[in-house]
C-alpha cells in the first residue's frame, strides 16, 4: 500500500528542527514562562509550584515531542517491526526527572527555574507518582519501556488508564488503611487524549452461524454491550533521547447516552447506571500482587484493554501494509503475565471471523506474533476463569478456545502422550468446575515463553508447564528480570554517579557492564572513603524520610538493614521481624556485648483482604513502639516501617541501604528486581538462593553476597518428607522465646490476642518454612554484624556489589528479548 497517511500527516515537520530546543536555560526560561502564561494561563505573580510544575512538564514535553515524531516517522518509512507490550500494569513513578535526565535538560532546567525564583528539587516532588502498578510485575514494564526506547526497539506499551492507581497506605495504631489514590486530580500533562483512536468492545451477546454460497460457514459474534475505549498516549524517552516511543493506555467510555428520560422523572442514578457499569471498567486497579482476583470485573478489564490493544494494532498494520499476510514479520505482541492472554483468542477471532482467514494461516500467524512472560508459579495467582462466565461474557472466544484446545489434543494424542499428559496441557481444567486455565492458553498460543530468571525458567519446565514443555520443548526460554539504571542509578543517585563518573568515566552510562572498571579501586583505601561517604549522604537522606514520615530520630551511622516490597507470606517479612525481636530479647540479656547498631526498616503494601499479611504489618509496628521506645536497647536497635512505600520513596531507599534483605521461601520469588537495586547502588545482600538472588551470587562472588538458608531443592525435599514447624520450634529456643513473648502481649499489651493467628500459623503449619530457616537466617545476621565492624571489607564488598551489578541493566534484559523473542535488531 503506498497509502501513507502518517507520513504525509507530518511531513510540514520535516524541516521542523530542535534548534533551540536545548539545553540553554535562557531559552528554557522563555519556554517555561510561555507555557506558564498560555497554557497554564497564570501570571508568574500569581503562579503556585504546581502551575510552574505544570509548565515545566509542558516544555519538558515539547523537547520530547520533535524527537516522538521523527521515531515514529523513521519507523514507518524504514518498514520495522513493532513490538507491543501488553501490561494490565505499568508502575512508571514520576517522569520529569526521568525525562529530563534522558534529554539533559536537567542542568538547564534547574537553572530557569532558579533564576525564576522556583525551586526545582521543590515542584519535582509534587509531581504524583504515577502507581498504575503493584510491585515488581508493573515496575519491570516500566523499567522495559524505558530499555525500548533506549535501545531502539520501536515499542508501544498497551494498558489501562486506571482513574485510581494503588491505594494509598496509611498505619494507623499500627495497622494499614487504605485510601483511594488520586494521581489525576491535578491533570495530567504528560498525556495526549486521542478521541480519535477509540474502539468498540463487545460485551456478551450470541454467535450468529451463516453459511456461504459454497457450504462454509461464518461465525459473527453479536455482542449485547459495547463499550469505548479511548486512548491516551505518553511518550517515554529513551536514555540521550534519541528515540521516543508510546505508552498507550485505555480509558473506557460509555457508548450509551444518560437516559434524559429517567433523569428527568428523577431517577438519577438509573439514568447513568449503564454508563457507570462501561467506565467502571477502567475506574481501579486490582491491588493484589501474585495472586488472583478472580472477580467479572477483572475479565472485563483483561478483554478490554486486550481487544482494544488488538483492534488497534491491526489498524495501523493495515494502514501501512493493507494486507495480513505479513503480520508476524512486522509484529509481535508480548503477553505481561496471563492478564492479556485473551489475545490469543481475540487474534484468532478476528483473523478468521472479520478476515475470512483460514484456521491454520491464522493460528501459524497468531502464533508467530504473540509471546508470553510468566511471573511466578504461586497456584494462587495462576488465572483460571470458570467456563460459565467466558461463555456468557465472551460467547465467541469460548467457542474458539474450544477449538484450539481441540486441535492442541488431537495433536497430543497423535504423539503418543498418555492421559496424565493430556488433561495436564488441556486448555481446560476439570477439577471442580470446569475452567479455562489462561497460563496454558498463553503457552499455546505464544512461540515463546519466558520466566523472568534462571531459577524459574528452570522450576517451569519442572512443575506448572512439565507436561506442555515435553509436548513444546523448544518454546520455554529464560530472560533473566533487568532495572533501568537511568531512574535506579544516575537519577535515584546523584552523588554515587558522580563519584563513579569522576572515578571510571562515562562509558558506564551507556554500557552499565564498564563498572567492572570500578573492581581495582575496591581495594583503594582513597575511593573506598570516597564511596563510603557518598552512602553516608544518602543515608543522611533516608534518615531524613524515616523522621517525615514516621517520626523516629534513627543514627545514620547505624546499619540500615532494608526490607522493601509487597507484604507476601512468601517473602518472609516474618522472618525478618522474629530475628529483630530475637535480637532484641539478645541485647537485652547481654547489654555490654558489642553490638551493632542497626536500623531494621520496612515497607509495603498488603492487598486490603490478606489479613496474614496486614497482621505481619500490624506486628512490625507493634515491635517498633515497643524497641524504639525502649531506653535498655539504648540506640542499638530500631524498627521502623515507612508508610505507603512507591516508587518515589524507593528511589530514597535504595540509596540509602547498607544491607538488602532478599529472604523469600527458594523457589517462590520468580525473579525480585529490588534486589537488583539495592546491589547496583552497593548494599550488601543477606539473602536465599531464590530468584535472580542466583544470578547475582554467580555476577558479585560468593565472597560478596551472604547466602544462607534451604536451597529450592532442598524445600521440595522437605515437602515430601513431611515439615513439622514444631519440633523445629520446639529444638531453637530463642525462636521459641520469641513466639511466646509475641503471643503473651509483649507487642500488644493493650490486644492480647491481637497475634494468635499469626503464632498458631507458626506452630502448626508454617508453610513458607519460617521456623526452618529461622536459625540460618539468625548465623548469617550475625556474620553480618562482624562484617560490619570491619567497615574496610564491608566497603569493599560493597564496591564490588556495585562493580559487578551492570549485568542487571534492564537494557540487557530486553537485546535478548529483541534477539531471540521478537526478532528485531536493536542500536
Ligand atoms: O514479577 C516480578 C518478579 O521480579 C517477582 O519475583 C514476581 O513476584 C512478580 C498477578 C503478579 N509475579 N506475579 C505477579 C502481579 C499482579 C497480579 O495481579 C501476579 N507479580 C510477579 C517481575 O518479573
Amino acid at each position: 500500500g503506498a497509502y501513507a497517511p502518517e507520513a504525509n500527516a507530518n511531513a510540514h515537520l520535516e524541516d521542523l528542527t530542535p534548534e533551540g530546543r536545548v539545553n540553554d536555560p535562557v531559552h528554557l526560561k522563555t519556554e517555561i514562562l510561555a507555557k506558564l502564561a498560555y497554557s497554564v494561563g497564570k501570571d508568574p505573580i500569581s503562579a503556585n509550584s504546581n502551575d510552574w510544575l505544570t509548565a515545566t512538564i509542558l516544555v519538558v514535553r515539547d523537547h520530547i515531542v520533535d524527537r516522538w515524531m521523527a521515531t515514529t516517522r523513521d519507523n514507518y518509512r524504514a518498514e520495522k517491526k513493532r513490538v507491543y507490550y501488553l501490561s494490565l500494569e505499568f508502575l512508571i513513578g514520576r517522569l520529569m526527572r526521568d525525562a529530563m535526565n534522558n534529554l539533559d535538560l536537567t542542568s538547564g532546567i534547574k537553572e530557569a527555574l532558579a533564576e525564576l525564583n522556583v525551586d526545582i528539587d521543590f515542584i519535582r516532588e509534587l509531581e504524583p507518582d504515577a502507581a498504575l502498578g503493584n510491585g515488581g510485575l508493573g515496575r519491570l514494564a516500566a523499567c522495559f519501556m524505558e530499555s525500548m526506547a533506549t535501545v531502539g526497539v520501536p515499542a508501544y506499551g498497551y494498558g489501562i488508564r486506571y482513574d485510581h492507581g494503588l491505594f494509598r497506605q496509611a498505619i494507623e495504631d499500627g495497622a494499614q488503611m487504605e485510601y483511594p489514590e488520586e494521581w489525576l486530580s491535578f491533570g495530567n500533562p504528560w498525556e495526549f487524549q486521542r478521541k480519535e483512536s477509540s474502539y468498540s468492545i463487545g460485551f456478551g451477546g450470541t454467535v450468529e452461524v451463516t453459511k456461504d454460497w459454497d457450504g462454509a460457514t461464518t461465525s459473527t459474534w453479536k455482542p449485547a454491550e459495547n463499550v469505548m475505549a479511548i486512548a491516551y498516549d505518553t511518550p517515554v524517552v529513551g536514555w540521550r533521547g534519541e528515540k521516543v516511543n508510546t505508552l498507550r493506555l485505555w480509558r473506557a467510555r460509555s457508548t450509551v447516552p444518560i437516559k434524559l428520560d429517567l433523569f428527568n422523572s428523577g431517577d438519577h442514578l438509573g439514568a447513568l447506571s449503564e454508563s457507570n457499569r462501561a467506565e467502571s471498567i477502567s475506574r481501579v486497579l486490582y491491588p493484589a500482587d501474585s495472586s488472583s482476583s478472580g472477580q467479572e470485573l477483572r475479565l472485563r478489564q483483561e478483554f478490554f484493554f486486550t481487544s482494544a490493544s488488538v483492534q488497534d494494532i491491526l489498524r495501523r498494520h493495515l494502514q501501512q501494509y493493507n494486507t495480513l499476510d505479513n503480520l508476524a514479520d512486522k509484529v509481535s505482541m508480548q503477553l505481561n503475565d496471563t492478564h492479556p492472554a485473551l489475545a490469543v483468542a481475540e487474534l484468532m477471532r478476528v483473523l478468521v471471523d472479520h478476515h475470512n482467514m483460514k484456521w491454520d494461516e491464522a493460528w501459524a500467524i497468531t502464533n508467530g506474533v504473540i509471546s508470553y512472560t510468566n511471573h511466578t508459579l504461586l497456584p494462587e495467582a495462576l488465572e483460571t476463569w470458570p467456563v460459565n462466565l467466558i461463555e456468557r461474557m465472551l460467547p465467541r472466544h469460548m467457542q474458539i478456545i474450544y477449538a484450539i484446545n481441540a486441535r492442541l489434543l488431537e495433536h497430543v494424542k497423535a504423539a503418543g502422550m498418555d492421559d496424565g499428559t493430556i488433561s495436564a496441557v488441556s486448555l481446560i481444567g476439570e477439577q471442580g468446575s470446569r475452567h479455562v486455565r489462561m497460563g496454558n492458553l498463553a503457552f499455546v498460543g505464544a512461540h515463546k515463553v519466558n520466566g523472568v530468571a534462571g531459577l524459574h525458567s528452570y522450576l517451569m519446565k519442572q512443575t506448572v508447564f512439565k507436561e506442555l514443555h515435553s509436548v513444546f520443548p523448544d518454546r520455554i526460554t529464560n530472560k533473566t528480570n533487568g532495572v533501568t539504571p537511568r531512574r535506579w542509578l544516575m537519577e535515584a543517585n546523584p552523588a554515587l554517579t558522580a563519584l563513579l563518573r569522576e572515578t571510571i568515566g562515562d562509558g558506564f552510562m551507556d554500557d552499565t557492564e564498564k563498572l567492572k572498571d570500578l573492581i581495582p579501586f575496591a581495594q583503594d583505601p582513597v575511593f573506598r572513603a570516597k564511596f563510603a561517604e557518598v552512602k553516608q549522604s544518602n543515608k543522611a537522606r533516608l534518615a531524613q524520610l524515616i523522621h517525615d514520615r514516621v517520626g523516629v530520630k534513627v543514627d545514620p551511622t547505624a546499619m540500615f538493614d532494608v526490607q522493601v516490597k509487597r507484604i507476601h507470606e512468601y517473602k518472609r517479612q516474618l522472618l525478618n521481624i522474629l530475628e529483630t525481636i530475637a535480637l532484641y530479647n539478645e541485647i537485652r540479656a547481654n547489654p555490654h556485648k558489642n553490638w551493632v547498631p542497626r536500623v531494621k526498616v520496612f515497607a509495603g503494601k498488603a492487598a486490603a483482604s490478606y489479613w496474614q499479611a496486614k497482621s505481619i504489618i500490624h506486628l512490625i509496628n507493634d515491635v517498633g513502639s515497643v524497641v524504639n521506645n525502649d531506653p535498655s536497647v539504648r540506640d542499638l536497635l530500631k524498627v521502623v516501617f515507612i508508610p505507603n512505600y512507591n516508587v518515589s520513596a524507593a528511589e530514597i531507599i535504595m540509596p540509602g541501604a547498607d544491607l538488602s534483605e532478599q529472604i523469600s521461601t527458594a523457589g517462590l520469588e520468580a525473579s525480585g528486581t529490588g534486589n537488583m537495586k539495592f546491589g547496583l547502588n552497593g548494599a550488601l545482600t543477606i539473602g536465599t538462593l531464590d530468584g535472580a538472588n542466583v544470578e547475582m551470587l554467580e555476577h558479585v562472588g560468593a565472597a560478596n553476597i551472604k547466602i544462607f538458608g534451604m536451597t529450592a531443592q532442598e524445600v521440595e525435599a522437605l515437602r515430601i518428607k513431611g515439615y513439622s514447624s514444631r519440633e523445629v520450634i520446639e529444638a531453637t529456643p530463642a525462636l521459641k522465646e520469641v513466639l511466646e513473648g509475641i503471643a503473651g502481649g509483649t507487642f500488644s499489651p493493650n490486644d492480647q490476642h491481637r497475634y494468635q493467628g499469626l503464632v498458631d500459623m507458626m506452630w502448626n503449619s508454617d508453610h513458607f518454612l519460617v521456623a526452618a530457616d529461622f536459625q540460618a537466617y539468625w548465623n548469617a545476621q550475625r556474620e553480618m554484624d562482624v562484617l560490619w565492624h570491619n567497615q574496610d571489607a564491608w566497603q569493599t564488598q560493597a564496591i564490588l556489589n556495585t562493580a559487578n551489578m551492570g549485568w542487571f541493566s534492564s537494557d540487557r534484559t530486553i537485546r535478548e528479548y529483541a534477539e531471540e523473542i521478537w526478532n528485531v535488531p536493536t542500536n
